[in-house]
């Protein structure tokens, strides 16, 4: 009897938890979605060797092409498989890429560009890796042309309307901060023509030491060659999922300690 009574008595006490429960929850909530949305629309710019507005140079020694043909080989000759790869460094709070971009000129034309399949984006963690395979070992996308990539004419320097900034929402997740090394390709039919990555015209421009990479040699340039160039590139990243999880983790405890002081010092009711 006495311990229904003290049940009963307990009922209010009870739904005052469970409220208490619920409104933190709900505090958690909406702190991880405040955080999730604030890393998905400020990302850190990792590599910016596009620059703003586009600014490329077409080079003025022998251009390094950057052609991937399909995997396919009735479509192009795979001995001119080939990618340019610059390197980046990731520190702990970059380490999820969300966008990729690069100037490419389509021989064919800029309309050469809506014959594209996609465009892949590979990651390595050390470039000499893709003087023997262009798949990324660290990481490998391929974007679909409307489905994450977009395509923008940008002004032509030859007069040949061939130039496009190339846009690409990506999903790749590093492993750890350090330095990685990026390639991006077009994926195109062989009625497209070829496609050419462009140097870096921007101020900002890096460290001039692009490889490039042709594993069965068709340019006759070796399997992998170092550059002395800057090519047009670049990188926004934010922080992974678990960072992500962890910083809004805090957020919500600091704003839960910032609550119960308020309670505790009369603020709140
Ligand atoms: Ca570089």
């Amino acid at each position: 009897m006495l311990t229904k009574i003290i049940s009963v008595l307990m009922i209010p006490f009870r739904r005052h938890l469970l409220e208490k429960k619920r409104t933190r929850c709900f505090e958690l909530l909406c702190c991880l979605c405040i955080a999730f949305f604030t890393n998905r629309t400020s990302g850190a710019v990792l590599m910016d060797q596009i620059g703003t507005p586009v600014n490329y140079t077409l080079g003025l020694g022998p251009k390094k092409p950057s052609q991937i043909s399909p995997v396919t080989p009735e479509f192009f000759d795979p001995s001119f498989d080939s990618t340019v790869l610059e390197d980046f460094t990731a520190n702990s709070s970059e380490l999820q890429l969300f966008h990729v971009a690069a100037v490419f000129e389509a021989q064919g034309g800029f309309a050469s560009f809506a014959g594209a399949f996609g465009y892949r984006v590979d990651v390595f963690s050390d470039p000499s890796l893709a003087g023997t395979s262009l798949v990324g070992d660290v990481a490998s996308q391929f974007i679909v042309v409307g489905s994450g990539a977009s395509v923008t004419q940008v002004p032509d320097l030859s007069g040949l309307a061939e130039y496009g900034l190339v846009s690409l929402d990506v999903n790749i997740n590093l492993t750890s901060p350090e330095t990685y090394w990026l390639g991006v390709s077009v994926i195109a039919p062989f009625e497209s023509g070829i496609f050419f990555l462009e140097h870096s015209g921007a101020a900002t421009a890096g460290n001039a030491d692009a490889r490039f990479a042709n594993p069965e040699d068709g340019f006759g340039l070796g399997a992998l060659s170092t550059t002395d160039l800057d090519y047009a590139y670049a990188i926004e990243a934010i922080p992974e999922p678990a960072s992500a999880l962890l910083g809004a983790l805090g957020l919500a405890m600091l704003l839960g300690s910032r609550k119960r002081s308020l309670v505790n010092r009369g603020v709140l009711g």
